[in-house]
């Protein structure tokens, strides 16, 4: 693939980096030579990845639900930290996979609060130095689920269809600026996702990828590199990825490829 922009030295600032998709794009970033501002909850987690890594690292135990801590964290990085070039809105879950009117009350808050109020956090803290500086890169995690709603997941839908929703309405927001805007939006991926929707049924969590070869992190991180890495006019707005097996949120064919 040939690097169009350079992200040698660049400061990309990911979210949700402690685990699948995240870690896997703080690998390709730093494959790429950029400097990596690594957030999540789970510092130790942010640690051994960074251990990993062959580029200068910085890490935060961050929130994204916590307004006052993302304005916080990004007004108080370190002045070499300071000018943010690539924003990776990635953190987020899903809760459960239930009737909407039978969820869990905390699960719905848990889903709206991280993958839309805190994305919507992270971006408003971040943004107005990219329009300040006149550079940027804006690029939100949305999912299929944002393109197509299915049972029981309204609520996740609902989360991804606003992240894209934000994302078409920040790249109009921006229009007039160098800043750019894109949504990465994958079908299944194997990573800690369904663990964590099914709130730690691992067993239940190993059945949604059973029969499928679904992406992996790297697969994505594949994607957002080649989004963060187009000549500085070119903006792709928006790029949906799903594994071959995989033909709709709710269409996969649930047998192995031949070889
Ligand atoms: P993982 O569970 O493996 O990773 C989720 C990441 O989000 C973790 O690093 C976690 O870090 C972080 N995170 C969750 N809540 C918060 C919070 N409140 N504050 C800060 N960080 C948080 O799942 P994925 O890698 O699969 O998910 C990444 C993104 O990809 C999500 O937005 C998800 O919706 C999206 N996605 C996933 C798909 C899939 O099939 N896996 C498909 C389409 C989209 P920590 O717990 O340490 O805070
Ligand atoms: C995660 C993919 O299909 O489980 O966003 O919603 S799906």
């Amino acid at each position: 693939m040939s690097l169009n922009y350079s992200l040698t030295d660049k400061i990309v600032l990911i979210t949700g980096a402690s685990s699948g998709i995240g870690e896997a794009c703080a690998h390709a970033f730093a494959d790429a030579g950029a400097r990596l501002i690594l957030c999540a909850r789970r510092m130790q987690r942010l640690q051994e990845l960074a251990a990993e890594l062959k580029v200068p690292t910085h890490l935060i135990a961050l929130d994204v639900r916590d307004q006052v801590a993302v304005e916080h964290t990004i007004a108080s990085l370190p002045a070499e930290w300071l000018e943010i070039d690539i924003l990776l809105n990635n953190a987020g879950l899903s809760r459960a996979l239930t009737k909407l009117h039978e969820y869990d009350i905390q699960d719905i808050d848990e889903m709206v609060d991280t993958n839309v109020k805190g994305l919507l956090y992270v971006t408003h803290a971040v943004a107005p130095g990219m329009v300040a500086r006149g550079w940027g890169h804006i690029i939100n995690i949305g999912s299929i689920a944002g393109h197509w709603t299915y049972p029981n997941g309204a609520v996740y839908c609902a989360t991804k269809a606003a992240v894209k929703s934000i994302t078409e309405g920040l790249k109009m927001d921006l229009n007039g600026t160098p800043v750019r805007v894109t949504s990465v939006d994958p079908g299944l991926v194997e990573t800690e996702f369904s663990i964590v929707r099914f709130h730690g049924d691992a067993e239940r969590a190993r059945k949604v990828y059973e029969g499928v070869k679904p992406l992996t992190g790297a697969d994505v991180a594949d994607v957002v590199l080649f989004c963060a890495t187009r000549p500085a006019h070119v903006n792709i707005n928006d790029v949906i990825l799903m594994p071959v097996a995989q033909a709709s949120a709710t269409q996969v064919y649930r047998q192995p490829l031949p070889a």
